[in-house]
């Protein structure tokens, strides 16, 4: 069994911020779960350009404010709490805070720690 605290993760190597998000990755690869989980916090007012074309991810907003706008068709939907959504078709989209986001976000295949968005959005795939 793995139990873990919020506390402990901060500002530990499963810490990771970027200019648009803070990650904090609660369950990883190497945990064994055949999914990573994070607490993800979206900036308030930034806009974060994301292709997840190797992963899955699910994410459910526990607070805050934005949207989400699905790239190759120009929906947009308003994320507040309580909102989920799944990307299930690998979706380019654009995720935008207007007040900070706290967001549950789970990716399938697992991410291993480290990773921010490469230049296309997306996160490498990490075999074995
Ligand atoms: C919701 C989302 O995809 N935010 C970007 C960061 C990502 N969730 C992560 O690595 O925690």
């Amino acid at each position: 069994m793995i139990v873990k605290q919020l506390d402990d993760i901060i500002g530990s190597e499963s810490d990771i911020n970027t200019d648009t998000w803070r990650s904090y990755r609660l369950l990883l690869k190497k945990d064994g779960m055949g999914f990573s989980m994070h607490h993800t916090v979206i900036k308030a007012g930034s806009e974060t350009y994301i292709w997840y074309k190797n992963h899955v991810e699910a994410v459910y907003c526990i607070q805050g404010d934005g949207e989400i706008e699905v790239v190759d068709n120009n929906d947009v939907y308003p994320i507040t709490k309580g909102t989920l959504y799944a990307l299930n078709g690998h979706e380019k989209h654009k995720l935008r805070a207007k007040s900070d986001m706290h967001m549950v976000c789970v990716f399938n295949p697992p991410v291993t720690g480290r990773e921010i968005h490469q230049e296309d959005g997306s996160y490498p795939l990490v075999e074995g």
